[in-house]
Formats: C-alpha cells, structure tokens, sequence
C-alpha cells in the first residue's frame, strides 16, 4: 500500500494557503511540521467540551480531561513501544527532555573523571546541557567524529567509549546532514561497559518506526510539533529501573504525595516528574497526531519519505556544480533533509529567495553550530526537509527556483 498524498494533503488546512500570491510549498518539516485538521479538532474539542484540570477535581470535567490525558499517555508510550505509559513524562520538547535527564539523573550519576560521549553532529539541545553538567561535576565530553560524507566515524569507538563513559547522548538522526545514527548498536557497546544511551530522538520519531525496547536505549526525547502534534508538548522515555531512582527535576504542585511545613514525598511515577498543571491539550493534540500516523502506518511513512529523498537528491543532483549538498549518499542511512550551500549565494539570501516564491526553507545554523562552523566548514546551510505531505511537484519548484536563484545572484547559469 503506498500513501494517498493528494488525500493527506486535504487533511492539512495550512497547505492550501498563498503565500506572495503562490502556492505554499512547505519544506521546513524539521523545524516543525504542520498540523492536520485531526489534531486542530483536537485541541479544540478540548478547550469546547471538557476543559478542566488534571488529577485533582472530583467534577465531571476534570474527570474528562484527566481520563483523557491519561489515554493520550498511552497512546504516545504506545507509539513508541515503551513497556508501559510510567514511563513517558510529558514534557515541554526535545529540549526539556534531554535538561530533564541531565539534571535528575546526570547530576547524581556523573562525577569527577567520568566521561558524556555525544556526536559531532548533535543539536545545541544535545549538547549544552551535557557541557554544562560536565563542567559542574569536572567530567569529561568525548566526541564521536563525522566523516566527510556525514556519516559518523566509528573506528575509534572502542577508545572513545570506555570504563569512564557514563552516558552516551547522541541523535537518532541528525537535523542538518539527515543521517540516521546505528544507535541501536552503540547503545550495546554503552551498556557493555556500564553507561547508558540517550537518544534524541526529535527527527527520527516523526518520520521512522521506533521502538525503545527493541533500541533498548535508558532515555529518549522527542517533540510533539515536529510530529504533526501542537507546540510545547513532548515526551521524554526513560527505562524503569532508571525512572525509578530519579530525584524529581521541577517540584511544586502535582509531583508530590504528601506535603508538610518540613517536607514532602514524592508522587507516583511519572507524576513525579510532571509538577504544575501540564500541558494537558497539548498532550491530547500530540494523542491525535499520534493516531493520525498510526493510520498511515509508520513503515509507510518512513518509505514514502525515503522515496522523495531519493528523488529530491537525483533531481538536485544536476546542480551538484553550484551547490555542495551535505550529509550520506546511501539512503538507508538518511532521512527526508538535504541541506546545502552555494559558495555565491548566502543561504539567508537563498531563503529569502525562495520565499518569494511561496517555497519556505530553513537557512542558518540549525542550531548545530559546531557541526555547522568546524566540520562542514561554514557559516551557514540552507536546508530542505520533507514530510508525508510534500510531493515530487514540489521538489521540482525547488530545484527550478534554485536555479532562478543561481541565475539572479551569480549570473552563472544559462538559462536551460
Ligand atoms: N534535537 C534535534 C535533532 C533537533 O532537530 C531539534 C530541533 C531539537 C533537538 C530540539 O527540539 P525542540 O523541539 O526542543 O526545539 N531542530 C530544529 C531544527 O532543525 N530547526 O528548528 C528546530
């Protein structure tokens, strides 16, 4: 079965709009994704019909939304095959989720001498926290290198993860180069000597299967609105035996058992780790995202999107002279991003560009500085990346505008 995108594309409202009098061709997905009529309808059943707080009325309502926020705990935990809904807190991002880890169990579990293992290639959001925590506590950040392809060097990972790793925090698939990470395997070397896994898992949970018991990773972070879901709300998996032992990361209301002048217990999991009101539509409109991809089958998503890399990287191929495209040759070892770089146009100017012709891509750093400024060597990307929705029309609207773009701003390139 292949996917009707012409019939996905009905279910998102967003897409029919103009934008400068042109139809909007979306390539921004790994920023944020937009949203079907599903989950809008969602969030706004929520707000209409059952509005109320979670866990703690006795009224009908309450009991409405807490039913319903608990089902959609199910579902999220559910969709990434975690052994039960304890142990999916819902958090605000990606971002939240990785601070969460750091702060609950890194702060406890690392120590002077010991070593954080992360990639090259990772997020600010993979990274900062774990510097941070890593200079607290006199630790050491260790890095698995990126090759020239954009793919991750290994042949030094038995000297870079050793009996000092505590953790290794990589991504699941980078949001620059699209490769998709063997963390699955590496997850087994960390165990083999005593450390665990966190897997960002922003871009991969989207757009592939996954699942954390056949990963068999401790952590793994996601964000709800690169998912089809709304904004601020998001997942963070953690293994039971490792849930269990965290120290809460925010304290206040709904975390706690019991509460005196003098101290407090702690809430069941994961509770414990949701103090304050949470983002309850959110996590509702993150449940029909979630239903909504499960009806498309994430198997077909994940082919679908590998076919319309397959044909973006050959129909760009033809402009491989004015542009150097970033990140892995083989398809299965990348996800639905193609970033890329002319040396005579900046990718700010592209963007802009581009934009004018109702096509929105992303241009900058991507939050991956690093990776961006030392290892592929410039200031700046420009960089498109596909969902269920985007069509091959679309990737030849890019590729015509790319070459408007080239004509405009270096006059190099006769007109075809
Ligand atoms: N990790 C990866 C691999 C990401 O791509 C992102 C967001 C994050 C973490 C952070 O997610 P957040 O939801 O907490 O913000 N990446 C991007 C991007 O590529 N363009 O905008 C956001």
């Amino acid at each position: 079965m292949t996917l009707d995108v012409e019939k996905i594309r009905r279910d998102f409202p967003i897409l029919s709009k103009l934008v400068y009098g042109k139809p909007l061709v979306y390539l921004d997905n790994a920023a944020t994704s937009q949203k079907p009529r599903q989950v809008i309808q969602a969030l706004v059943d929520y707000y209409e019909g059952y509005n109320a707080n979670v866990h703690r009325g006795v009224h009908a309502l309450s009991m409405e939304s807490t039913e319903r926020y608990e089902e959609a705990r199910r579902k999220v935990a559910g969709f990434i095959g975690a052994p039960s809904p304890e142990n999916l807190i819902f958090v605000r991002n990606t971002t939240e989720g990785i601070n969460l880890a750091a702060s609950s169990w890194g702060a406890a579990n690392i120590g002077p001498g010991d070593e954080i293992l992360v990639t090259e290639m990772e997020h600010h959001s993979n990274l900062v926290p774990w510097q941070r925590l890593a200079k607290a506590k006199g630790a050491r950040m260790r890095f698995i290198p990126v090759t020239e392809e954009g793919t991750l060097d290994l042949s030094d990972l038995d000297t870079l993860l050793n009996h000092r790793t505590k953790l290794v925090a990589m991504t699941h698939m980078s949001n620059v180069l699209g490769a998709i990470n063997p963390v699955k395997d590496i997850g087994a070397k960390a165990h083999a000597v005593g450390a665990r896994i966190l897997i960002d898992a922003a871009q991969s949970v989207p757009h592939m299967p996954v699942n954390v018991q056949d990963l068999d990773c401790d952590f793994l972070a996601f964000s709800s609105h690169k998912m089809l879901g709304p904004t601020g709300i998001g997942g963070l998996y953690v293994r039971s035996e490792t849930l269990e032992k965290m120290e809460p990361f925010l304290t206040g209301g709904e975390m706690v058992l019991e509460v005196t002048y003098d101290y407090a217990t702690w809430n069941d999991l994961p509770m414990r780790f949701e103090a304050g009101t949470p983002n309850i539509a959110g996590s509702i409109g993150l449940g029909a995202a979630v239903d909504y991809l499960e009806s498309l089958g994430m198997e077909q998503v994940h082919r679908r999107e590998r076919e319309l890399t397959a044909y973006a990287l050959d129909t760009l191929k033809e402009l491989s002279e004015e542009f150097n495209f970033y990140g892995p040759t083989d398809l299965n070892a990348r996800g639905a991003i193609v970033s890329f770089n002319s040396p005579d146009i900046h990718p700010h100017d592209l963007g802009t560009m581009l934009d004018q012709g109702g096509i929105a891509i992303r241009a900058g750093h991507h939050c991956a500085m690093p990776l961006i400024r030392d290892r592929l060597g410039v200031a700046a990307t420009a960089r498109a990346s596909f969902y269920i929705y985007n069509t091959k029309d679309e990737v030849d609207l890019l590729k015509a505008a790319l070459k408007d773009a080239l004509r405009y701003f270096s006059k190099t390139l006769a007109p075809k």
